[in-house]
């Protein structure tokens, strides 16, 4: 077997509930499409769109199956009595936000499933994972432990993956997983940079914060995930986001930087100190990989941080294409600003990047509550060796796409309104559609429900 080391994105399909709800603070989209009618088929369907057109350009795709929603269990847990049904109806008496939260789709944002160290980059050789604890908001802390449980069984092998449980759940240790972290390489195989990037550091109170929005992710956490997956302290490094970028929704900041291999693409305003926090991104991937970085910094004279928000520009997806060169997955958003759309094009011609090609994806469903290209996928770097020892059934081929649009078609409404989270119609759905679902992927029984 060659042992070739890939990139392998893993997305996480849409769920039948997809609403919006407005219930992530500070995050634009989330908070302006509140209450507005979803289409959760569409939702699932252009996920799919997106994840075929990179196994199109030759990439290796995963697929991350939706949480089970409504989570009944967190209501019972926070003392709701009676059948499901009962229970739904008393949640939807104390709280519409805490009955929305239980049925959100969230989990398809799978950036913030977890953090991921390749073993190139870790003392023990294997790959680590950690599931982010997702505190800051409350419908994604419920994420934490579906997710540590789906990883572990796709990443099942011990010897090659290191799973650790989420970080203590305290506001110290807030951690949103990889929209806020990159992984700086000369190629996948090689030791790469890891680079954290942090809202604020809880144990230092003499620290600029934002005035408005949360800043989500902590150095603590950072920190703590960086000794966990046994990292090279002199391959690691801290950033702060500038806490203005947040004020304007910057609320992770894959919402305004992305990398990959040796380039990085970013907002003049993304990071506190950016000069500085740049030469030391710069420096350190000069000592590690002996090249240098190629940065393309984007100043607010030419995208301003509100269109950088608006568009999703950054949280487009940088793919290495298997000719080498690589490719933008941008939002049509992103195509529908000339601003950003000139730019992208300029970037594309220009030589002294190996960017060659963009591709816009349609995934409006998503980016009404704030989830870009980006936002949708778990990154995964792994040898050929150990994307054998991983579980086969995810990985998408044109008949496992095929599968699913059909599966999507035939259990996925294509219009929810808020009120509608009450119709027992749907909580039945969701679950027929996900039994289906671990068949189709060969999962076997993961969800709650099929163990009870
Ligand atoms: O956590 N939106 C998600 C979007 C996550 C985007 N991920 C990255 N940038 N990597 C969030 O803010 C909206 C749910 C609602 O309001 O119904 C929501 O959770």
């Amino acid at each position: 077997m060659n042992n070739t080391t890939l990139e392998v994105n893993f997305d996480g399909l849409v769920g039948p509930t997809h609403n919006y709800a407005g219930l992530a603070y500070g995050n634009p989209a989330a908070m302006e499409h509140a209450y507005s009618v979803s289409n959760p088929r569409a939702a699932v369907l252009q996920g799919l769109e997106k994840m075929k057109i990179l196994m199109d350009l030759g990439l290796i795709q995963g697929v991350l199956p939706p949480q089970e929603r409504p989570h009944l269990k967190t209501l019972r847990g926070l003392g709701f009595r009676g059948s499901d049904s009962e229970i739904i109806q008393a949640a939807a008496r104390e709280s519409p936000s805490l009955l929305s939260a239980v049925f959100s789709a969230s989990s398809m944002w799978a950036a913030n499933a977890a953090t991921v160290a390749p073993s190139a980059d870790t003392q023990d050789g294997r790959v680590h994972f950690t599931p982010a604890n997702l505190i800051t908001q409350f419908h994604r802390s419920i994420e934490s432990e579906f997710t540590a449980r789906v990883l572990k069984h796709i990443f099942l092998d011990e010897a090659a993956f290191a799973h650790h449980p989420p970080l203590i759940r305290a506001l110290h240790f807030s951690d949103e997983g990889a929209a806020n972290h990159s992984r700086l390489c000369s190629s996948h195989s090689s030791k790469g940079l890891q680079a954290f990037v942090y809202g604020r550091a809880a144990f230092d109170f003499s620290e600029i914060l934002p005035k408005v929005f949360p800043a989500r992710q902590t150095l603590e956490a950072s920190s703590a995930i960086a000794r966990l997956h046994l990292l090279d302290p002199g391959a690691t490094v801290f950033l702060k986001q500038n806490p203005e970028s947040i004020d304007a929704g910057v609320f992770h900041n894959d919402v305004a930087s992305v990398g990959n291999q040796n380039v990085f693409l970013y907002h003049e305003q993304a990071f506190t100190d950016a000069r500085q926090a740049v030469r030391d991104l710069k420096t350190s991937f000069s000592r590690i990989s002996e090249q240098d970085l190629v940065l393309i910094e984007v100043s607010s004279n030419r995208v301003s941080l509100q269109d950088a928000v608006q568009s999703y520009l950054f949280n487009s997806q940088l793919v290495t294409l298997p000719n080498g060169g690589m490719s933008v997955i941008a939002p049509y958003e992103s195509a529908e600003k000339l601003i950003t759309s000139d730019l992208l094009s300029e970037i594309t011609a220009d030589n002294s990047n190996p960017i060659e090609s963009i591709h816009y994806v349609d995934i409006r469903q998503s980016m009404k509550n704030g989830g870009g290209p980006a936002c949708l996928r778990l990154r995964v770097v792994l040898t050929e060796k150990e994307r054998a020892l991983t579980h086969q059934g995810v990985y998408l081929t044109l008949e496992l796409y095929r599968e699913l649009v059909g599966w999507a078609n035939s259990y996925y409404r294509d219009r929810l309104e808020p009120g509608d989270l009450l119709d027992p119609e749907l909580r039945m759905e969701s679950k027929s559609a996900l039994d289906a679902l671990t068949e189709i992927l060969g999962l076997g029984s993961i969800y709650e429900f099929q163990r009870e």
